[in-house]
């Protein structure tokens, strides 16, 4: 018996970067979110709708059952508690780099580095990993300010062209991991509604396949 699937996507990237997925699996959406404001999207498969979340928030609405599968950057799973999923598929969607960064001319630190981020567990488990004893800034975005008004020396982010670092006098100093979007699915949906979840990951792996052969 089919039953209702639903995916929790963001706008944005994420959600320009799947939609041929998607479309190969046969699903596609009847409105397009940058221009709707609709936040639950029915599709052309009355048994399929799309959730447009926030990025961070994909994996807890895939966690909690919210969402049977979404798509999230590996930068944000590796923040996020990921019981209760399964990441099954790099959709190789979203690339770029989390990086340590900082000024092109540093200032002498006589203190332990200030690394400002958004990556709290990612950059605390890069330094120990280094031995390196470092204070961490919580932050939740301009992070490139940080090191220019002296409220840290470095910063953790994502990079991709580098432009926005460039813009702001920094430099990408140490790359920390290549990241890209992973699909995930809630473990009880995988179960319950196995076959259905199987074929969109299959059709998902084909277009993946013969893009990256
Ligand atoms: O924007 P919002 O606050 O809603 O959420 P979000 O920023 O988490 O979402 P979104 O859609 O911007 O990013 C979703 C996912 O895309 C991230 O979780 C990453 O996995 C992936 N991704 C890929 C990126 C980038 N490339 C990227 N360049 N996410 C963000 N950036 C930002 C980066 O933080 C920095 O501010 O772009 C800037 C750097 O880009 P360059 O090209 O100037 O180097
Ligand atoms: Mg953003």
């Amino acid at each position: 018996m089919n039953q209702q699937i639903t995916i929790a996507l963001s706008k944005g990237r994420i959600y320009e970067d799947t939609l041929p997925l998607l479309e190969a699996a046969g699903i596609a959406p009847l409105e397009d979110p940058s221009k709707s404001r609709k936040l639950i999207l029915p599709t052309n498969n009355p048994l399929v709708r799309l959730l447009i979340v926030r990025a961070t928030d994909a994996p807890t609405y895939v966690a909690h059952g919210a969402a049977d599968m979404g798509v999230a950057g590996k930068d944000v799973l590796m923040e996020a508690p990921t019981d209760n999923l399964y990441e099954l598929l790099d959709l190789q969607i979203a690339r770029c780099k989390l990086m340590v960064a900082g000024p092109v001319v540093e200032k002498p630190h006589g203190h332990r580095l200030k690394i400002a981020t958004k990556y709290l567990k990612s950059a605390q488990a890069y330094y120990a990993q280094k031995g390196e004893q470092v204070d961490l800034i919580k932050l939740y975005g301009s992070m490139e300010i940080a090191p220019l008004i002296d409220l840290a020396d470095r910063i953790v982010d994502l990079v991709d062209t580098g432009n926005t670092l460039r813009a702001n006098g920094l430099i990408p100093l140490e790359h920390i991991a290549d990241i890209s979007s992973r699909l995930i699915v809630n473990q009880h949906a995988y179960k319950t509604k196995f076959s259905q979840i199987n074929e969109i990951i299959t059709q998902f792996k084909t277009v993946i396949e013969s893009q990256h052969a």
